[in-house]
């Protein structure tokens, strides 16, 4: 896709054995609403649906012995090359949802995001044939140093962050570039009505109408609160001259250094 606009939905084909588990979650929520706006389009294709034997079998022992099933290559393959040809030119990237991928976050959120097509397939721990890694997938995904039953969840996880950066996917067009994460840095601590609840009270500044003193009041909880849990994203933040200054002020401040 590189650098040319999407035109119509982002096509996401998800190849899973627990279909209804994809379809379930696609229907509730942000990512109904997306698909209803005409931002998104999820397909949840059933692996077995790519078997040819009575059974539908997906899985199989792994040579050379051992523990747990193997996904085999052929329905994978199959699924695949039938998803693939209905995108014509516009075939994206095929990624692998594993713990052996790479690790998921914002940056790739944001890629995918810009793409006309993704495939997702749903691997399982027990493990995919290599076949499968080497000549059919072009990408390979983790969401994390854990180990989840299957893929589907982090597939789901994807999917969720992928369409909060779709144009004309969220309610306000702001909300997604405003992100902790797009910014590089925490959010800071948000507060509503009551303005007393059990004699816990929203701080002042919040109340006192005015918007400059607000949007410094924020800028600051916003530094603190990423110095204290999460240094290493202001590392990298990317700050005016003049924010880097306030950030070191606050640092000085806090006893931090
Ligand atoms: Cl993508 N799959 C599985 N099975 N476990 C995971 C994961 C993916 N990401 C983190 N843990």
């Amino acid at each position: 896709m590189m650098g040319v606009e999407r035109s119509g939905p982002l096509r996401i084909t998800v190849v899973s054995i627990f279909p209804a588990l994809i379809r379930a979650i696609v229907s509730e929520g942000v990512l109904r609403v997306a698909a209803e706006k005409g931002a998104l389009n999820v397909d949840a294709v059933d692996l077995r649906d790519f078997t040819h034997d009575r059974h539908r079998t997906v899985d199989d022992s792994p040579f050379g012995g051992g523990a747990g099933m193997v996904l085999k290559p052929e329905p994978l393959f199959e699924a695949v090359e039938s998803i693939k040809g209905t995108m014509g030119d516009s075939a994206g990237p095929v990624i692998l949802l594993t713990p052996q991928g790479r690790l998921f976050c914002h940056q790739i959120a944001q890629e995918l995001s810009k793409e006309q097509n993704l495939v997702l397939i749903c691997g399982h721990y027990e493990g995919v044939d290599e076949r499968v890694r080497e000549h059919l997938v072009t990408d390979e995904i983790s969401i994390g140093e854990y180990v989840l039953t299957g893929g589907e969840l982090a597939a789901m996880v994807v999917v969720d962050s992928v369409v909060r950066l779709l144009p004309g996917a969220l309610g306000s067009e702001q909300a997604a570039s405003e992100d902790s994460y797009a910014k590089g840095f925490l959010e800071y601590p948000q507060y509503t009505r009551p303005r007393v609840y059990r004699g816990w009270e929203v701080p002042e500044v919040l109340l006192s109408g005015n918007h400059k003193e607000i949007a410094r009041w924020r800028w600051e909880q916003a530094i603190e609160r990423t110095l204290l849990r999460r240094p290493d994203l202001l590392a990298k933040a990317s700050l005016s001259k003049e924010e880097r200054e306030l950030a070191d002020r606050i640092k000085a401040r806090k006893g931090f250094n």
